[in-house]
């Protein structure tokens, strides 16, 4: 540390340091630059300081869009898992939503024409996929979705270089994700023929996606949607995530799997597709 800074300087410094939240760890790095000596030998200390500043700003503006965050939020995350269409103007990203979603969006030849998130759902196998279309303007601000994004599909045109539109879109998903043409467990690439998707098979699409993403589905006995949870989960961690005060009150649960019914206690492994019934004391 620069030997001659003012106590100004070292009182910013110490309450950057018990800062808890990125606000005010910026606050107090603006307070440190403005207090900072400012001669040859601090010029490692100034470039330091501007360097974290860009760090906060850059985890303030996404977190900004975050579901709970405090700025406007671009998408309500209200299904099971939610998946980013992502391509380059005119790929038929809207199409595709418009195809297999309820989604209202525009499908137009016009370059650019989805202008905001445009969301789609779809209810399968007692799970609800949320599909949002990133419009391919590429602002910034869209990157906060792809951070809340679980999947991602990339809809590439087959007829135009696909070398450049994965560059393009790997400029914008940067530090997020990037995408290549080997397959992932984190997106699938379509190749648009323009031919209406005939070759897409939207199940085995979202099969695949369970099962890419290591999830497993368990239905409750009385209801028609799933809770979704990673694999090798156990009841406790399915009362958990339904309600943990049940937990204290569990006396024991039945798994129907494959016709088989299982009496199970709190730390059984469940499967993919179990169903369960809860005993609770009452
Ligand atoms: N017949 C046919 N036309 C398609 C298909 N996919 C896309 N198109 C056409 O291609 C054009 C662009 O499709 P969009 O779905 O609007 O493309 P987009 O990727 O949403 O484009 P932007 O929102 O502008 O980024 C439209 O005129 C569509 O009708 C397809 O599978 N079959
Ligand atoms: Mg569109």
């Amino acid at each position: 540390m620069v030997t001659n800074a003012g106590a100004e300087f070292y009182a910013a410094k110490e309450k950057y340091e018990n800062a808890k939240t990125p606000e005010e760890k910026l606050k107090y790095l603006y307070e440190m630059l403005k207090t900072a000596p400012k001669h040859k030998g601090s010029e490692h200390l100034i470039a330091w300081i501007n360097k974290k500043i860009s760090e906060y700003e850059k985890i303030i503006e996404e977190g900004k869009y975050k579901k709970g965050g405090s700025g406007i939020k671009l998408i309500e995350k209200s299904g099971d898992i939610l998946i980013s269409i992502l391509g380059i103007e005119n790929s038929g990203k809207s199409y595709f939503l418009r195809k297999f979603t309820n989604a209202n969006v525009e499908v137009s030849e016009i370059p650019f024409s989805t202008i905001n998130p445009a969301i789609g759902t779809i209810f399968y196998n007692c799970v609800y996929y949320q599909f949002v279309e990133i419009p391919s303007t590429f602002e910034r601000k869209f990157r906060s979705i792809l951070s809340l994004s679980d999947y991602y599909i990339l809809i590439l045109d087959e007829k135009r270089d696909i070398k450049e539109q994965l560059e393009r879109i790997n400029k914008f998903s940067e530090g997020i994700i990037e995408f290549s043409t080997i397959p992932n467990n984190k997106y699938k690439i379509i190749y648009n023929k323009f031919d209406d998707f005939k070759d897409v098979n939207l199940q085995e699409i979202l099969e695949n996606i369970i099962k890419d993403l290591d999830l497993i589905r368990i239905k409750p006995i009385d209801s028609d949607h799933c809770v979704i949870l990673n694999k090798e989960s156990t009841i406790k961690d399915f009362i958990e995530k339904i309600n943990k005060k049940w937990i204290d009150k569990f006396r024991y649960a039945k798994i129907i799997r494959e016709n088989k019914i299982i009496r199970a206690g709190l730390n059984y492994k469940l499967e993919d597709k179990d169903i369960i019934e809860l005993k609770l004391k009452i």
